[in-house]
């Protein structure tokens, strides 16, 4: 049964799901049995990592001095913990504008990112970066491309760049759905399938390209079909579900390691905040809250949550630890990101592409 939604929403798209713990733990249950107390430990704790860095970004944007434009991943700590569960240190991801979620994930140190987005010496990019174009090579963090679709190219340059040299390292390439509208996306899926490179293609279907809904904009809005004409398997993750998101990461990474070439996943899910900055859309009207309020009854963390302490995996008492622990250590870094020096002046034109004007 349909749930109502104001008009101008993704009506099509969204269906009511009651989020039941008992239900979900049938099929949850049955997904976790291949993962460890300590996998599902670490999947939690990645969430609970990147909310809590979020939400210090939003309770100190305000003071304005943290110039850089933020693209918050609040709502779909899903898909960057359950995919990066998967990914070893030699592996490589690329990102996108919303790219936090994906750098702390795949291990980027939140003093060093919260150092970054404050434009200090000790960002992962010596502060010329921002939120928008983090990078760090020794955790296989290529870069982050505001060129919608720009990184899905550089995954697919990079996994041939893999395969040539022979190594069994795979790159993921983590999008939202506005990126599969660009002609990139094709050509991409097209040559990686061709070259069978070990590639896995993450969609992640927030259902907006900024103020756009993708029903106003794909008449068909099952991404996971858009692989079939390439012969690539395509998969489809219902609303925030980490551990399908982790069951199908894992099968997709190790077939693209075992060199049978690439996936792709479409995670559905949704951005609580605006498109760029820490305010909520329904105070711009861009978006109905009564939508925002459905899929915070599926926030990722909540509903995981609610799944470990029911079926008595893990004890309510360690979850809310791991929480204080992560409180703290976040804070600590945000003490030392933002207190770190700038960079010396005449660093200013080291390490970056500029056209001197005269
Ligand atoms: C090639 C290109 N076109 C347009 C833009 C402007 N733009 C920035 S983000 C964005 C929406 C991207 O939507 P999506 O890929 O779904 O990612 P989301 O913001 O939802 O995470 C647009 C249109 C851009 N940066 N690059
Ligand atoms: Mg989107």
């Amino acid at each position: 049964m349909g749930t109502e939604i104001p008009a101008g929403a993704c009506k099509f798209y969204i269906e009511s799901r009651v989020i039941n713990p008992k239900e979900d733990d049938k099929v949850m249950g049955r997904r976790a049995k291949n993962l460890s107390d300590e996998n599902l430990i670490d999947l939690y704790r990645t969430m609970i990592k990147i909310r809590l860095f979020e939400e210090k970004i939003i309770d100190v944007y305000s003071a304005q001095d943290m110039r850089t434009p933020v693209h918050l991943y609040i709502g779909q700590e899903a898909i960057a913990a359950g995919v990066c569960l998967h990914l070893g240190p030699k592996d490589y991801i690329t990102t996108n504008h919303r790219s936090h979620g994906h750098c702390l994930a795949k291990g980027m140190d939140p003093k060093v990112l919260f150092a970054e987005l404050y434009g200090k010496r000790t960002g992962c990019c010596r502060g010329k970066g921002g939120s928008m174009h983090p990078a760090s090579v020794e955790h296989g963090i290529l870069g982050t491309s505001a060129i919608v679709g720009g990184g899905i190219a550089l995954a697919v340059g990079n996994a041939l760049a893999a395969n040539m040299r022979r190594e069994k390292r795979v790159t993921v390439a983590f999008f939202g759905d506005g990126a599969t509208e660009e002609g990139i996306f094709f050509e991409c899926l097209n040559f990686a399938s061709l070259k069978r490179l070990p590639v896995v293609f993450i969609c992640e279907n927030n259902l907006y390209a900024t103020n756009s809904p993708i029903t106003n904009r794909q008449p068909n809005s099952y991404l996971w079909t858009r692989g079939g004409i390439y012969d690539i398997e395509g998969y489809f993750i219902y609303d925030n579900d980490v551990l399908g998101i982790c069951q199908k990461a894992r099968e997709a990474i190790n077939k693209a390691r075992s060199g049978f070439g690439p996936s792709l996943l479409e995670c559905r899910t949704y951005r609580w905040k605006g498109h760029v900055g820490p305010e909520e859309d329904h105070e711009k009207g861009a978006r109905p809250k009564s939508e925002l309020d459905l899929w915070k009854n599926r926030c990722p963390i909540k509903c995981f949550r609610n799944y470990l302490i029911y079926s008595r995996k893990i004890r309510a008492s360690l979850l809310n630890e791991i929480e204080n622990t992560m409180r703290h250590s976040i804070d600590e870094a945000w003490q030392i990101g933002k207190n770190e020096p700038y960079p010396d002046q005449d660093e200013l034109y080291q390490n970056v592409y500029f056209q001197k004007t005269t």
